[in-house]
Order: structure tokens, then sequence, then C-alpha cells
């Protein structure tokens, strides 16, 4: 049996959460066209019974942290990077690569790094292979591997070359985990999704969720959320005329737990203000940001 710990590193928007989503064949992570949309570290399990387990993480993307959310979210990226036993780098082939390869240099990883060239779907072959040789050259690239996150392209091949890398060991988790985070959070992250789904430029980024109540009742399950913004202009957004905007948005979002859950759901979402609560040691905790 083969076991270990397979970490996704990258720029904003690379792919990475699209990658943990695909290689799992299930929704863990929340995707967006906007940057910073993952802000906790997610992990996801593969199994294949006798054969290996491979404990993929999720990070936020890399960057210079503003705030103390900044921060929690740069914490979570640095003990990604300390425990990986394989590392992935994955890279927008339309992107900057020299600046990708600068960021890769700068982890410093000890441990194999597979370079995963993202997005080959949006580029010709050419391209495809002068990113191949780029990373090539570089010292801490153990192989390359293009795929397309999104059209699920040559995910496959990636898994094969995993394993091969993987160390021996027992499995860490049971059979049948696909993750160690309660559903809880992954609801909130779903009421999230929507807000980086319908909400322009900056109320994204100063949202949160926090799921109160949780409960099972006959063949029903019964929400409550509250959605913390900074300031009372964001819950008038939040709300829209005569609430139409929330409404919209706890029926999208409900739609989607229930798919989760595969169980009828009764959402009920309600909007706090709370300034500042960004760089509010006390509130960050509160709203999961560890
Ligand atoms: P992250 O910030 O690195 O986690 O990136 P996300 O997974 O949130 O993806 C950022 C954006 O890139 C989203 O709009 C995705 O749909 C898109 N995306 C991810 N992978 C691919 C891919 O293989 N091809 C294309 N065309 N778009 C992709
Ligand atoms: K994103
Ligand atoms: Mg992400």
């Amino acid at each position: 049996m083969k076991s270990g710990f397979v970490n996704i590193f990258g720029k904003p928007n690379a792919g990475k959460s699209t990658l943990l989503n695909a290689l799992l064949g299930e929704k863990l992570a929340i995707v967006s066209s906007k940057v910073q949309t993952t802000r906790n570290r997610i992990k996801g399990f593969l199994t294949e019974t006798d054969k290996y387990q491979i404990i993929f993480s999720d990070t936020p993307g890399i960057i210079e942290p503003k705030y103390k959310l900044h921060e929690k979210m740069m914490a979570s990226v640095k003990n990604a990077l300390e425990d990986a036993d394989i590392a992935l780098l994955i890279v927008d082939v339309k992107d900057n690569l020299q600046e990708n390869n600068e960021l890769f240099q700068s982890l410093r990883l000890k441990v194999p790094c597979i370079v995963v060239i993202n997005k080959i779907d949006k580029v010709s072959a050419e391209q495809v292979l002068a990113a191949n040789n780029f990373f090539l050259k570089q010292e801490y690239c153990h192989s390359v591997i293009d795929i397309s996150a999104l059209e699920n392209d040559n995910l496959k091949e990636l898994v094969r070359k995993i394993v091969e890398l993987l160390p021996n060991g027992a499995p860490f988790y049971s059979e049948d985990d696909l993750t160690d985070l309660p559903t809880k959070f992954f609801v909130g992250e779903m009421i999230r999704e929507k807000i980086y789904e319908l909400f322009g430029d900056e109320i994204p980024y100063h949202t949160a969720i926090i799921v109160n109540e949780f409960k099972e009742k006959d063949t029903l399950t019964k929400i409550q959320a509250d959605i913390i913004v900074q300031r009372e202009t964001q819950k008038g957004i939040l709300l829209g005329g005569k609430g139409a905007m929330i409404k919209k948005m706890g029926t999208l979002a409900r739609v989607d737990i229930e798919k989760f859950l595969d169980r009828k759901v009764f959402l009920q979402l309600y909007i706090k203000v709370r300034p500042k609560w960004r760089d509010n040691e006390f509130q960050l905790k509160e709203y999961g940001y560890k």
C-alpha cells in the first residue's frame, strides 16, 4: 500500500480548486473566476483499496497578506508546505511563466515537485510544449504534466505519476471517508460561493459565513446561517430591493446543498454587520479561520 500527502500550490486562479474537485469527482472546493476564493486548506482523499490513498490538499492562492484574514490564509499554505510528500505546482498556461517560476522557487520545497500545466484547452499545442520545456529546465521540477482540470483531460496520467512517487505506508484515513472537514463547513462554503457568483468586486472579500444550526428532521435538514459583512451599505446590497438578492442567493445555495446532502433542505439566512472582522482575531476564529 502507498499513501501520502499531495499538496496543490499555485497563484490565485491557476485552477487549484477545480483540480481538487476533478481528481475526486466531487465538489469539495468552491470555484470562481475571482481571486482569493479559497480561504482554508481543504483535504480530499482518493483511495484505491489495497493500492493507494492520496490525501490531496487544496490551498489558498499565494498572496502578500494585507489583513489578518490573509495571514491565516497564508499560514494554511505554510502548513501544507511542511507536510507535503509530493507537491503539485499548478500554473495557468496563459499566465506569465517566469513569474510562476519565481514563485515556485521561493517555496524551497524539498519533496518531488510535479509541475502541472493547466488550462491547455485554451491554447495551441506549441504553447503547451513551450511551457513544458520552460519548466523541465528548472531545478525543483521532477516532471511536468499538461492537463485541463476543467475538461478532465489527462488526470488519470497525473494520478499514475503521483502514485509512482507516493511513499509506502498504511492509509491515514478510513476508505469510506472523502474529507476530514465537517458537513457544516461545506454548507457554509456553498453559500459563500453564491456570493462570489452574484456580487461584483468588493462584496465577496468582505463576507464570511457562519452556520449556526444544522438539524436533521425527518426527511428535511434545517440550516440557519449568518452572512457577515463589514458595513451597513454591504448589507443593503446583499438584501437587494425587497430582499430579492438574498432570496436569489438562498435559492441557488439551497439547490447546491440539497445536491451535496442528497436531502431536502430548509435554508434560513440572516445578514449581520461586523465592522473590521477581517482584522479581528476572535471573529476570525469564530468564522473558522484558524
Ligand atoms: P484557484 O484560485 O487556483 O483555486 O482556481 P479555481 O479552481 O477557482 O479556478 C479559477 C478559474 O479558472 C475558474 O473560473 C475556473 O473555471 C477556471 N479554470 C480552472 N481550470 C481550468 C481549465 O483547465 N481550463 C479552463 N479553460 N479554465 C479553467
Ligand atoms: K479562484
Ligand atoms: Mg481555490
